[in-house]
């Protein structure tokens, strides 16, 4: 159409906010009761010291239940237990993993059992196993929950991610193991590693390689990261926050649009978008091998999550802040190759968290493309954008997004972009979209940004005739020529 001039709107890359030192004056670690803080607060702030917080020994489903739990009884027998009998689970999981412990490498039966991918690997599982029987000292107060409808967070120290991750690897998480609608935890994800182990996979072959370089990397005293926290915050958009979408007036935000680059690499320092399922990590622990699965598993604190994050609703995200890359990578689901280890560069703010900020945000999963254009939808996925995209303090990086929602979950690329460029216009923040490859995109959402932005068009979504909601953009977008 005459409209669309060849001529660009966007902006270049380092146009575009970043996480930086200076922009993250903070101030002292502080707690509350909807943050929990699982180290001690008063020394790390003294003397950058990170010691575990102490705390009751609690037992209900409100919180994690710990493994080394008095109140966690199991039935054991056989072995050191005569007779079946009733005995504290911490007993039984020391009992089984402190001989493993102790051994520098394992003999050739106990690997026959383990999948085989790398030489080191029998060093490493005695590590793994001392790691996590190590929980009692590292975490020394239950692991709250980030419940369903409460925004709340959770900070604790890297050191206490792998001994949690240590533990769910030999799946010592009590009532974990399934996830049927009667299970206590049917709301939350798995986390005991079991399911990585079944029906092995070429897929779980390079899954594994991204896991065990992660424990190679933390349970070496010289490489293990020391000091560092990352926090967790679970965040709800209420009643009140909620944009009246139809009374927006704000214009299109800063783009930068590539084929080329993709959203960790390219978007590092920004606001990065985790495609996410609405269980966090989706088929992380399966055989998954998408956008989200890939992230977690290069940065393998990330899968944490999924211990204590409810299943997220509709108007809810989660928001990681500090965690490490540890491994890179290449390909894509079935070409994913775990390709090495990962140099960390990024700088830490005053909580001493690495500069990443990732935001998970599940999009819906459409069966038939055409339910995407009702206004319902719309504006469930305008809300869920804009749950993570809303800016709470100064000086908030821009956001490194691309085809959310568009591949394993079906939804249409170019309303997806124009959905999140309308939550980040609210959210008064720039946007970099990386189309991973796809040039077509590329050049249609310059073309949208740039008619959008000449024709000064806001959010708004306009009742028209009294009849039918819809945006100017929308309306656009699903009539636009193919
Ligand atoms: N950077 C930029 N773009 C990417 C990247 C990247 N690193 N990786 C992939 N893309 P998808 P969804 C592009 O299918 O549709 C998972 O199982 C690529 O073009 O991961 O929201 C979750 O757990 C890809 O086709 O996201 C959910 O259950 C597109 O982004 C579910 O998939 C969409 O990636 C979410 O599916």
């Amino acid at each position: 159409s005459s409209s669309l001039s060849s001529s660009s709107s966007c902006c270049e890359l380092r146009d575009l906010k970043r996480l930086r030192q200076h922009h993250s004056k903070m101030g002292p670690l502080t707690y509350s009761s909807t943050h929990i803080v699982l180290i001690d607060v008063p020394i790390f702030n003294r003397e950058r010291k990170v010691v575990a917080q102490t705390g009751r020994d609690i037992w209900n489903s409100n919180l994690v239940k710990m493994p080394d739990s008095s109140h966690s009884l199991m039935t054991a027998k056989g072995g050191f237990f005569q007779q079946s009998s009733l005995v504290p689970r911490w007993k039984v999981i020391t009992y089984h993993l402190a001989p493993l412990a102790k051994k520098t490498s394992l003999d050739v039966e106990d690997v026959a059992v383990v999948p085989k991918t790398e030489n080191y690997y029998p060093k490493l599982f005695p590590k793994i196993a001392d790691l996590a029987l190590k929980l009692q000292h590292i975490l020394r107060k239950v692991v709250p929950l980030l419940q369903g409808g409460q925004t709340a967070s959770i900070t604790l120290s890297q050191l206490q991610i792998a001994c949690l991750l240590a533990n769910a690897f030999f799946c010592t998480f009590p009532h974990r193991n399934t996830s049927t609608p009667k299970s206590e935890y049917h709301n939350y994800p798995t986390i005991n590693f079991s399911s990585l182990f079944w029906s092995w996979s070429d897929r779980k072959k390079e899954k594994l390689r991204a896991i065990m370089h992660y424990f190679k990397v933390v349970t070496d005293e010289k490489t293990k990261p020391k000091g560092g926290l990352v926090t967790f915050e679970r965040r709800c958009l209420s009643d009140t926050d909620i944009p009246d979408w139809r009374r927006c007036e704000e214009m299109m935000p800063k783009l930068y649009v590539s084929s080329k680059g993709d959203i960790e690499t390219e978007g590092t320092g920004m606001l990065q978008v985790d495609f996410a399922s609405s269980w966090i990590g989706g088929g992380v622990l399966g055989s998954g091998l998408v956008q989200e699965e890939i992230l977690f598993l290069i940065n393998p604190e990330l899968i944490v999550s999924r211990l204590f994050t409810e299943k997220l609703g509709d108007r809810e995200c989660l928001i990681i802040t500090g965690s490490q890359q540890y491994s890179s990578y290449s390909g894509y689901g079935d070409s994913f190759e775990w390709t090495g280890p990962h140099e960390e560069t990024l700088q830490r703010d005053d909580w001493s968290r690495l500069q990443r900020q990732i935001l998970a945000i599940d999009a819906q999963h459409y069966k038939h493309r055409k339910e995407q254009f009702k206004m319902i939808n719309v504006t469930r996925e305008l809300n869920k954008a804009y749950c993570g995209f809303q800016s709470i303090g100064p000086n908030e990086p821009d956001i490194a997004t691309g085809k959310w929602g568009c591949g394993a979950f079906n939804g249409d690329p170019h309303l997806k972009a124009v959905i999140q460029l309308m939550a980040a216009a609210k959210a008064n923040r720039g946007v970099a979209f990386f189309t991973f490859g796809d040039e077509d995109l590329e050049q249609g959402l310059k073309q949208i940004h740039h008619l959008l932005v000449k024709e000064k068009t806001t959010v708004a979504v306009r009742t028209s005739e009294g009849l039918l909601c819809r945006s100017e953009v929308l309306w656009w977008i699903s009539h636009r020529p193919v």
